[in-house]
């Protein structure tokens, strides 16, 4: 049914002003492709910057889980990070990844499985931003989540409360281990989202692109910009899709005229300060416990207690 709800959101988005579609829609086989990539580009520093903290400090993080935890990650994302804190937790005894895509599910299960061979591994395949059961406790270990790569940022302020509430529900007496980029030098924001390689640029784009192929729209990629930029009264960077002239796109029969210099509103990504952030910790709940930073204060990792 995503295709239905891809339909219905870009129409209401062609249709609306100002237009704007959520970025989720970034993510089919190619849009998830690009952001590997992405995530490897020497401007895009939120990665390996969280991967270099979650290493520096995954025993303090043990330390706090305890014995015998169970890790529940919000999305099946890199286990390049879940590894670290698997490898550091003292016998956890359960790996529960939620993700909507199940075929990614399954494969990331099979590989943790392969490497972590006394770990039980249970995917759960759902919609983490909607409200969410999970299984029974595996044991009397705590439950962890893990929520990384300020992916946080990418809800609305609002959103991001209420997925908050609803992870603080989930994890009682548990933690959640959160992952959110940090305000900087707008230079180091801009080159992050403006990459040379046009990487980002592509990802963008891949929006359209999916469009034509998925539901039979007519963009003509070269008719857009990539333009993405940091909005500091807002705290978050912007990516919009910006008409190079006047065009009529194609959709389920109907015709919409966007004319020259209008946008399309694709992403927002909100930077956090740590204090900022611990305060929307409490307002969902949580009780907030060490972040650690980099030393250049890129990024941040938040363990917020659940009680
Ligand atoms: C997934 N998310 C946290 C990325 C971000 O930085 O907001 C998505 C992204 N968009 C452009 N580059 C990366």
């Amino acid at each position: 049914m995503t295709r239905d709800a891809f339909a219905r959101d870009l129409a209401a988005a062609l249709a609306g002003r100002p237009r704007s579609i959520s970025p989720k829609y970034f993510y089919d086989a190619e849009g998830s492709r690009l952001f590997d990539r992405i995530c490897e580009l020497p401007e895009y520093y939120p990665t390996r910057t969280e991967i270099g903290i979650l290493q520096r400090n995954a025993g303090e993080m043990a330390a706090l889980a305890g014995e015998g935890a169970e890790i529940v990650e919000f999305g099946a994302g890199s286990l390049r990070k879940v590894r670290l804190l698997l490898q550091a937790f003292d016998r956890p005894a359960r790996y529960l990844p939620i993700d909507i895509s199940g075929e990614h599910l399954r494969d990331s299960a099979a590989i943790l499985r392969a490497q972590f061979p006394g770990l039980d591994v249970q995917p759960v395949v759902g919609d983490y931003t909607q409200a969410l059961a999970l299984p029974d406790r595996a044991g009397r270990g705590k439950r962890i989540g893990f929520f990384p790569g300020s992916t946080l940022g990418n809800f609305t302020p609002d959103e991001a409360v209420a997925f908050l509430e609803r992870a603080a529900a989930l994890l009682q007496g548990g933690a959640l281990l959160l992952g959110a980029d940090l305000v900087k030098d707008p230079h180091v924001l801009h080159a992050a989202y403006n990459d040379a390689q046009g990487v980002t640029a592509a990802f963008n784009l891949n929006l359209l692109a999916r469009a034509n192929r998925e539901l039979g729209t007519n963009f003509v990629l070269s008719r857009f910009h990539h333009y993405a930029f940091y909005n500091a009264a807002l705290q978050r960077i912007e990516m919009h899709l910006v008409s190079r002239e006047r065009q009529v796109v194609t959709l389920g029969g109907e015709r919409y005229v966007v004319e020259e210099g209008e946008s399309l509103h694709t992403e927002n990504s909100y930077k956090f300060t740590v204090d900022g952030l611990r305060a929307m910790a409490v307002r969902a709940g949580f009780r907030p416990g060490p972040a650690w930073t980099d030393p250049e204060r890129l990024f941040s990792v938040h363990w917020l207690h659940a009680p």
